[in-house]
């Protein structure tokens, strides 16, 4: 796993010589190793997760001309506000919820407006299923300067279909997901949620009325100082999505989620963007070439597994050995037999040679442009998942939906990573190095300065008191929970990100844009096969020969 692995790696390789060479220098060794340690530790920064393991990615920077950090550490915010190109955005914060939970809403808002809207006033826009309270308004509006709009959602974009809901399949649904335990999968309420966020937020007049959202839940929490608009880097960047936390779905919600995904691509004939490929695993394995031109045996159905090829190449060579040249052939037969009654195998997930990886971002934080949702193949992709019943047969998330919908449209350069924003949502978060510039005095780490009295901070208290800086940190003013950081914990999604954004294709072995195509040169694992199937004939002949020879001289 990169660098820091390899050196380490490297290390204990060099003192294993030494070892071996020198046993009696034991003290000495030991003596260095200490000081290598010392000094490894400092000038490598040398993390160790909670697992005690020396390899974290959180700890680790990642510079990529793809997608970077629109800035690292700190900024003056009043510097930033009044530089004549900076524009305030048609921006606002989206957050769905209920007159029950402000408790959690507060909590929200209080982080958020600590750490970033208290210099950039950003309006609010809260959506609900019933109408808000009158006491619920006004006790939201005491915890901000900004506009608040509250919107009520209709039947039409809440409740599934009347024929749905008031069918016996319906309830028998949710009952049986509840039964087998889905998570959440029998909460009717759940079902909804998911549904409204994967296609019908985004057609709210509250959220139509504006170019970009910002997507929020109750409960969440922000680590750092946001010190510029992520809106307007974004559209500077040519960014359309953001996200802060990428991770695996459970399996169990969305089992038939990619067949009708892929369906929808299919007959529309559409041609996805490079995207797509973060969520997708590939289940081409030759190169097409050399498939194409073996289109009579289908060998994407019969080959998933690279450990496949080389019997599929033998069982070709002994049938063509067997027809052209020797009738009699003892292999050739049993291979042709075989092949009349092997089955296609089955990869239940497969389609088009593809399969869903489980990756999505986590769609409670979202920055992102309302038109990578409305725009026409997105919302034609909606509808085929809602004719499909998906959203109340399984428990498709609007995560997972999202996703794929994106991938669809979007290439990877168009998706931005926040890692600079530190945040956290149930039990999983993300949480970045402060960043320790080498210019200034302040080490990347700007003071403090507060727009509203009630978000002061006292000096030298805790509250003052930020993470340890590094040099290929990007936070400011960050102050982490100490746990294992998202990054290093669902690693899986995480490296696949990291893995396309950051290393060059040759390195990291596929291409960015268009369809998945294998890597295995078919052809000469080909031949590599058929010279061994030939020195083995050869072999068999000349024993053969002998047997013939030995007989002879026995009569
Ligand atoms: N108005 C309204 N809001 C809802 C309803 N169900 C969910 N929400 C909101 O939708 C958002 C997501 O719902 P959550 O239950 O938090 O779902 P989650 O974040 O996947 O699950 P947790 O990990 O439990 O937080 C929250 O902001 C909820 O307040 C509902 O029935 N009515
Ligand atoms: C809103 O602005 C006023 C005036 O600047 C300020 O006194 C107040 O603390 C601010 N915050 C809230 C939550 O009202
Ligand atoms: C904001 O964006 C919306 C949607 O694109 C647009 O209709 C509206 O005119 C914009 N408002 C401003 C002030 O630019
Ligand atoms: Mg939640």
């Amino acid at each position: 796993m990169f660098r820091r692995k390899r050196i380490v790696r490297h290390i204990r390789y060099l003192i294993e010589e030494f070892m071996d060479n020198c046993g009696g220098t034991f003290v000495l060794v030991i003596v260095a190793l200490v000081i290598t340690g010392i000094v490894m530790k400092d000038t490598l920064s040398i993390e160790y997760n909670t697992y005690n393991q020396v390899t974290t990615y959180a700890g680790f920077d990642f510079p990529s001309k793809r997608d970077f950090p629109f800035h690292r550490g700190c900024l003056d915010v009043d510097e930033y506000l009044n530089d004549p190109e900076y524009t305030k955005m048609n921006a606002s914060f989206v957050i769905l919820t209920r007159n029950e939970e402000f408790e959690g809403v507060k909590r929200t808002m209080t982080s958020l407006e600590q750490h970033f809207n208290q210099w950039y006033n950003y309006p609010y826009v809260f959506l609900n299923d019933v109408e808000f309270t009158q006491e619920y308004k006004d006790k939201i509006m005491d915890l901000t300067n900004s506009t608040v709009e509250f919107g009520t959602i209709d039947e039409l974009n809440w409740e599934f279909p009347e024929d749905v809901r008031n069918s016996f399949e319906f309830k028998q649904y949710i009952q049986d997901q509840n039964d087998r335990s889905v998570m959440y999968g029998g909460l009717e309420s759940y079902h909804k949620m998911c549904r409204f966020y994967s296609g019908l937020f985004y057609k709210h007049p509250l959220v139509q009325k504006r170019e970009w959202y910002w997507r929020i839940e109750p409960d969440v929490e922000f680590f750092c100082d946001l010190t510029y608009d992520p809106f307007y880097e974004m559209q500077r960047h040519n960014k359309k999505y953001g996200f802060t936390i990428v991770i695996p779905e459970l399996y169990w919600t969305v089992p038939n989620l990619f067949r009708y995904t892929r369906s929808y691509i299919n007959s529309n004939n559409l041609i996805v963007g490079s995207l797509w490929k973060l969520f997708t695993r590939s289940y081409k394995i030759l190169d097409d070439e050399f498939v194409e031109e073996h289109s009579n045996e289908g060998l994407n159905d019969w080959i998933n597994f690279e450990e496949e090829i080389d019997d599929k190449f033998s069982e070709m060579i002994s049938v063509d050995h067997l027809i052209e040249f020797d009738p009699d052939d003892n292999d050739g037969i049993e291979y042709l037999v075989r092949k009349s009654k092997s089955k296609l195998p089955i990869v239940e997930d497969k389609f088009n040679d593809e399969e869903y990886n489980m990756c999505h971002f986590w769609s409670n934080f979202e920055i992102a442009r309302v038109d990578v949702f409305d725009n026409d193949i997105y919302n034609g992709y909606f509808q085929y998942l809602e004719e499909s019943g998906g959203f109340w047969k399984e428990r498709w998330g609007d995560a997972p939906v999202h996703s794929l919908g994106l991938g669809m449209t979007l290439n990877l350069h168009d998706v931005h990573y926040f890692r600079d924003i530190g945040y956290r949502h149930s039990n999983l978060h993300h949480c970045p190095r402060n960043y320790e510039g080498d210019g200034n005095k302040y080490k990347g780490q700007l003071p403090y300065k507060h727009k509203e009295e009630r978000f002061s901070r006292k000096v030298n208290s805790p509250d003052w008191q930020y993470d340890r800086s590094n040099e290929f940190g990007s936070g400011c003013r960050c102050r982490c929970p100490n746990k294992i950081d998202v990054e290093d914990s669902s690693y899986q999604c995480f490296e696949k990100w990291i893995g396309m954004i950051y290393f060059d294709k040759d390195e990291y072995n596929f291409e960015l844009d268009g369809e998945w195509t294998g890597k295995v040169n078919g052809e000469k694992r080909f031949k590599q096969v058929k010279k061994d199937f030939l020195k083995y004939k050869q072999q068999e002949d000349s024993w053969a020969n002998l047997g013939l020879k030995l007989g002879e001289a026995e009569t």
